[in-house]
C-alpha cells in the first residue's frame, strides 16, 4: 500500500495535508491546521497579547467609526459575518445598526458551533431588536446559505484573516464572497497594514511564547491525531518579515538532525539541523494592494478608516 493510500485510509481529516506537506521540498504545512480546539484557544490568547496590536486596533477603529460605516452601507441592512467566532467586535456594528433600523437580521458564519452558541447567549440578552440566524459551516457552505436571502447585505470579514491567503487566492476568496451578494451590497474588510519590523516581529514572536505554542500546536496535533512522535522541544518558532512580499513568514525550525515517525501515515520524515518548515504567511497591506484584491474579487473600494498610527484599516467595498 502506498503512503497516499494509507493517508486516505487514516481517520483524521488532516492526514492528506500532513502527508503532502511533509513529503514535499521544502516542507510546509497549511495554516488551517492550527485551528483545532487547542489551537483556537491559543489564538484567543494571542489576540489579548500586548504585542498583538491587530485585534485591539481593529476594535478601536470600529468603536470610533461604526456609525459612519453602517451609514455608508445603506438602509435596512441584513448583517453577515464570516468567521464570526464569538462576534465580540460585531457588537459595535449591531448597536449602530439598531439606531437606524428597528430590527436587524444577523447571520454569523463559523465552523465552531460552541463559539456561535457563546455569541448567541451574550447577544440575545443585550439586543432585543436582533434576530440571530447562526450558520455552522465553512465559508463556502455558509455563503451558499446567505446567497438565498434577497435583502441588502453588509458582510463583515474582519481580523485581517484575508491576509493568511496568497494574494491571488485572496482575490478568489473575495470573489466567492461577492457571488453570495447582489450588486450594491457592502463588504467591510479588515486588513493589517505594512509597518515597521520593530512592531511586526514582536506581534508574531511574543515575549510570553504564546505564538510559539500556537505554531508548535501543529506538531502536537499531528502527534495527537496521527500518532506522530514530534519532540516539540526539538523545534523553534521563527517569524521573519519579508519586505519584498509584504508578509510575515512563520516557520518551525528543526534544532538538530532528526527523524520523526508518523504512525497513521506509515511515514518517517527526516529533518536536517536548521531546516525550516513553513507554516503560515500573514500579508500586510497598502491601499494599493487592498484595492487590487478587492478588484479581483469584483468589488469597488469606496472608503477606508484607520487608527491614528495607521497600523490597521477597515474598508467599505461595494459589490459590482
Ligand atoms: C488569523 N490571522 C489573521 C492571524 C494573523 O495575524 O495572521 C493568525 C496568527 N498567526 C500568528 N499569530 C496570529
Amino acid at each position: 500500500m502506498s503512503a497516499y493510500e494509507r493517508a486516505e485510509r487514516a481517520v483524521s481529516p488532516i492526514a492528506e495535508d500532513v502527508l503532502s506537506g511533509l513529503t514535499r521540498t521544502p516542507k510546509a504545512l497549511p495554516p488551517k491546521l492550527f485551528y483545532d480546539a487547542e489551537g483556537s484557544q491559543l489564538f484567543e490568547l494571542i489576540t489579548e497579547l500586548p504585542e498583538y496590536y491587530l485585534t485591539r486596533t481593529e476594535a478601536s477603529i470600529l468603536e470610533q467609526f461604526a456609525g459612519e460605516m453602517v451609514e455608508a452601507a445603506g438602509d435596512e441592512i441584513t448583517l453577515v459575518e464570516l468567521g464570526a467566532g464569538t462576534a465580540t467586535k460585531t457588537r459595535t456594528v449591531i448597536r449602530e445598526l439598531l439606531k437606524r433600523q428597528r430590527r436587524v437580521n444577523f447571520y454569523p458564519i463559523d465552523v465552531s458551533r460552541s463559539a456561535l452558541e457563546d455569541a448567541a447567549r451574550s447577544l440575545n440578552g443585550d439586543f432585543p431588536g436582533l434576530a440571530l440566524h447562526p450558520v455552522v459551516a465553512d465559508y463556502c457552505a455558509g455563503l451558499e446559505e446567505i446567497a438565498k436571502s434577497a435583502s441588502r447585505k453588509l458582510v463583515l470579514y474582519l481580523g485581517s484573516s484575508i491576509g493568511n491567503f496568497e494574494p491571488m487566492q485572496a482575490g478568489a476568496v473575495l470573489h466567492s464572497v461577492r457571488n453570495s451578494m447582489r450588486p450594491g451590497d457592502a463588504l467591510l474588510l479588515g486588513t493589517d497594514l505594512v509597518k515597521s519590523e520593530k512592531v511586526l516581529i514582536p506581534a508574531y514572536d511574543d515575549a510570553q511564547g504564546v505564538t510559539a505554542r500556537f505554531n508548535k500546536n501543529i506538531l502536537a496535533r499531528i502527534n495527537r491525531e496521527l500518532g506522530g512522535d514530534f519532540d516539540l522541544e526539538a523545534f523553534k518558532h521563527v517569524a521573519v518579515w519579508n519586505p519584498k512580499s509584504s508578509r510575515i513568514e512563520i516557520y518551525l525550525e528543526s534544532l538538530r538532525e532528526q527523524v520523526v515517525i508518523i504512525e497513521a501515515l506509515g511515514l518517517r520524515v527526516h529533518f536536517g539541523g536548521g531546516e525550516r518548515m513553513h507554516t503560515e504567511n500573514s500579508y500586510k497591506f497598502t491601499p494599493h494592494t487592498v484595492r487590487s484584491i478587492l478588484n479581483m474579487g469584483g468589488f469597488e473600494m469606496e472608503r477606508s478608516w484607520t487608527d491614528r498610527r495607521e497600523w490597521f484599516a477597515l474598508h467599505l467595498a461595494r459589490a459590482r
